[in-house]
């Protein structure tokens, strides 16, 4: 019967000074790209997804709307469909036209997205059994209660599992496979490796909403812990190094500089960069032999007629 909960578990806050600063003091300085996403990254990585050069969303989408037979056909029948981290209403919507699930329960990490997108599903689908579960789906959560039983589905769109390492990423499939158990599936959306020029013009738009993206970790910094970065003394720099299939995203210092951030002085020398986010690209091949080493069987994959990116189902 149609109902909607939510459960908070809290997700511990991460320490953002010590983590930043953490990161600005090893050799190769980085900061997480977990930081991108205040009230104003989040703006800006909605404009991401609408750019021209940026393909992900909009094929993701295509796919998901032209194979959603196909999928619901792979996937089965009244499942418990999971979604991790605050996912395109558009996509899940397709999802749930196509699978008609038993039950919905969505992840994320921010209450209030979680709020805003979980009561928006249930006013237009009223159908629906919704348990939405704030807390973060890399680190440990309780399955809400009643919930046992049925069988499990989990859905990652958009590539996420993109921006980790394969170590990373192996891990987390790993959790996933344990969370849906013996007849689970998972449903993930994976970018795909390409033409350099195709992939590094998704990173480089021509409006520079990825640049104001990838600077905008500078300005959050220098709100929020009383830094003095100067963002026009910045370069945003994003290429591909295939030698490890992945899109890199740093920012440059053309010049020496000194930022001072709380009370610390972090030195920049003249090309040196902070690495802010490395988007992982993988073949078919490449994907479906991350998945098996981590307990799950690859199944269908359905691709756009280019091959730009790939949704897998992989059964546990
Ligand atoms: C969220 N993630 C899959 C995006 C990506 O393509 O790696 C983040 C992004 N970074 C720059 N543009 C988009």
């Amino acid at each position: 019967m149609a109902c909607l909960h939510f459960y908070d578990f809290h997700p511990p806050l991460s320490d953002f000074q010590a983590e930043i600063l953490a990161g600005l003091s090893s050799r190769q300085k980085t900061i997480a790209p977990k930081f991108f996403y205040d009230a104003e990254g989040s703006q800006l990585f909605d404009r991401i997804c609408e750019l021209p050069e940026y393909y992900l969303t909009r094929t993701e989408i295509g796919l998901l709307e032209r194979y959603g037979d196909q999928i619901a056909g792979a996937v089965g029948p009244e499942a418990l469909l999971f979604e991790l981290g605050s996912g395109s209403s558009r996509k899940i919507r397709l999802l749930l036209d196509a699978l008609r699930p038993a039950s919905y329960v969505p992840i994320d990490i921010s209450k209030h997205h979680l709020r805003v997108a979980a009561n928006a599903l249930f006013s237009d689908y009223p159908w629906l059994e919704i348990h939405a579960v704030c807390a973060d789906y890399a680190g440990s959560w309780n399955l809400p209660p009643g919930l046992e039983g049925q069988r499990r589905i989990v859905f990652f769109p958009g590539s996420s599992i993109g921006n980790l390492t394969p170590g990373e990423a192996a891990a987390l499939l790993k959790r996933m496979a344990r969370l849906v158990g013996d007849g689970g599936g998972l449903l993930i959306g994976v970018d795909l490796v390409k033409n350099v020029d195709v992939l590094e013009a998704a990173y480089n738009d021509r409006q520079k909403v990825t640049e104001a993206f990838n600077k905008n970790l500078l300005v959050r910094i220098n709100r929020e812990l009383d830094a003095d970065f100067r963002i026009d003394r910045f370069d945003h720099l994003a290429f591909y190094n295939p030698e490890l299939d992945r899109i890199e995203m740093h920012l440059a210092s053309p010049e020496a500089q000194l930022v001072r951030i709380a009370d610390r002085t972090i030195r920049m020398a003249a090309g040196e960069t902070i690495h802010t986010e490395n988007s992982h690209k993988y073949s078919l091949a490449s994907f479906r032999r991350l998945a098996l080493r981590t307990g799950f069987r690859p199944g269908k994959v359905w691709i756009d007629p280019e091959g730009l990116f790939s949704i897998h189902y992989l059964s546990a």
